[in-house]
């Protein structure tokens, strides 16, 4: 396995604020990257904004704000966001930056030199909020008789002179390509929604704008502005320093890249992008992933509707690390998830509050009351004992690692939680309170035992929660951060804990909340 793991998010548009969406594609790239910097990668994960293009144009005047103040504006929120949510990102990109406008126009530049561009004009039923053109086949006419991309976004006849890629020409490449890369795309059915896609023929891609200015300006032909996919999908290489290929960053990163993205965007992703890298010579990433896409009790998010779940809303009623958790564990990663507040409510309780802090609550205060607050020193391991320890110090980490390796989050806390489960079940059936009264030497085994699996755990979480895993580490006198190879070091037996306090606690019914 390579060394070296690059993963990044969608750069997401400023013309709105962020909302859950945003959060749960971050937020799964954020454990990944916690993930493997703990597994002893080079991890580089990337986040940012995307600032061009006619929708945060549109949106900046409604605002009644110049766009560079708007994008400014708006840019922060999600900026703002890096801290609350806890996300480890190593950089954070914005397309209004120097360094991507000068990475856009050399790429741009080297397409044109190896021929993949050329001018000319084009006319077509363009989707402002989809920032795309459709097919006259992809159309529907709503009740009002507007005619309505399949996204729903309204188009409008347009005619501009235009910059075109040579998208037709690499038909063949890219499906020899993903034929000799049968992971390119997770999950399967979303790849062979790629490959039909692609197969069906693909037409050249109008790559530049004359009818506004919000964008990257076309190298010597400055009344065009860059489509705001050529200038949104090159930030993953403005990150590492393109056009600098010579960069570390770049030689390390570039070639491990995988671009984790929501399933609305998969064909820039899976097609577009491959076809440019491709015309301009470069490394392909190593995989993209796409994930479903969340509805609240039912509905769309929108605004209009009023159901739109701010990060701000989920933290106030779950903490950021609960939140984490609930989202990736509710909904496999590539299904559609319907969000509702008594699910979250739920699963927080059932698996955190009831789950693994009632573990460490029955566990610590016991040990708090009855061994002078300190870790139990330990005698001979029966099978049991030896089982609840393997699980928890060496088979654990390789099924999530398995697991995540798959993208299969739900999956990997499943593992993380059956040795909660088994623990929990090890406590009722070992019944230390009673060994107390017969046999204190048993007693401390099992305690210590118990000790472990929670030490265990807390190394184990930390990707998903990393605030409650330190506070775990803490209530048994243990530093924060650790990595996954010290799974292996034990506990030291004498060493005296703090009193301890809850951690994980129980969330009150929505309809508490709403009184
Ligand atoms: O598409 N459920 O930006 P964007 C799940 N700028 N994920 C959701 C979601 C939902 N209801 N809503 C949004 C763009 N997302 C481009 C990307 S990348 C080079 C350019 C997430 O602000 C999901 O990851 O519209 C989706 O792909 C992304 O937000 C779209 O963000």
């Amino acid at each position: 396995m390579n060394n070296n793991f690059y993963i990044t998010t969608p750069i997401y548009y400023v013309n709105d604020k962020p909302h859950l969406g945003h959060v749960y594609t971050t937020v799964a790239c954020d454990v990944l990257a916690r993930f493997h910097r703990l597994d002893g990668r080079d991890v580089y994960f990337l986040t940012g904004t995307d600032e061009h293009g006619l929708k945060v144009k549109q949106a900046a005047e409604k605002a009644e704000m110049d766009p560079q103040s708007f994008t400014d504006k708006v840019s922060q929120n999600f900026r703002d966001l890096c801290p609350l949510m806890n996300y480890s990102n190593n950089d954070f990109i914005r397309t209004t930056e120097g360094r991507h406008i000068k990475a856009c126009q050399h790429l741009w530049n080297l397409l044109v030199e190896k021929g993949a561009i050329y001018l000319d004009t084009y006319s077509g039923w363009y989707a402002v909020r989809d920032e795309a053109y459709y097919g006259e086949d992809e159309l529907t006419t709503r009740a009002d008789g507007v005619k309505v991309a399949p996204s729903g976004a309204e188009v409008t006849w347009m005619t501009e002179e235009s910059y075109f890629f040579k998208l037709s020409d690499f038909q063949d490449r890219l499906l020899k390509f993903y034929e000799d890369n049968p992971r390119f795309v997770m999950p399967e059915s979303r790849f062979n929604e790629v490959k039909s896609f692609v197969k069906s023929g693909l037409k050249d891609l109008s790559v530049s704008r004359t009818t506004f200015d919000w964008g990257v300006p076309v190298p010597g032909h400055p009344q065009h502005v860059m489509y705001v996919w050529i200038d949104a999908l090159t930030n993953y290489i403005t990150a590492l320093g393109y056009p600098d290929e010579q960069n570390d960053l770049f030689k390390n990163f570039w070639p491990q890249a995988i671009h984790v993205v929501g399933k609305d965007i998969l064909r820039f992703h899976a097609v577009y992008w491959p076809a440019f890298l491709m015309a301009a010579d470069l490394p392909l990433p190593q995989q993209i992933f796409a994930h479903g896409w969340w509805t609240i009790e039912g509905q769309k998010m929108s605004k209009s509707l009023g159901n739109v779940i701010a990060p701000s809303d989920l933290i106030a009623r779950y903490g950021v690390d609960a939140a984490r958790y609930f989202m990736l564990r509710e909904v496999p990663f590539g299904s559609d998830g319907d969000f509702s507040h008594l699910q979250a409510v739920n699963r927080i309780n059932n698996d955190l509050a009831n789950g693994l802090g009632n573990l460490c609550q029955r566990t610590l205060s016991f040990i708090y009351k009855n061994c002078e607050a300190k870790i139990p020193q330990p005698q001979v391991f029966t099978k049991e004992d030896e089982g609840l320890l393997n699980l928890a110090r060496t088979a654990t980490l390789e099924k999530v690692r398995e697991e995540l390796g798959q993208f299969r989050f739900h999956r990997a806390f499943e593992q993380i939680w059956s040795v909660v489960d088994l623990a929990n079940g090890y406590i009722d059936s070992q019944a230390p309170w009673a060994l107390k009264k017969t046999d204190l030497g048993r007693m401390n085994t099992v305690l210590y035992v118990l000790c472990e699996s929670i030490r265990c755990l807390a190394i184990l979480i930390q990707p998903i929660m990393p605030e409650k895993a330190k506070s775990m580490l803490a209530q048994l006198s243990l530093p924060e951060n650790f990595s996954f190879d010290q799974l292996a070091t034990p506990l030291q037996p004498g060493v005296v804990i703090p009193q301890p306090q809850g951690i994980f606690p129980r969330i009150e019914t929505p309809e508490h909340h709403v009184g």
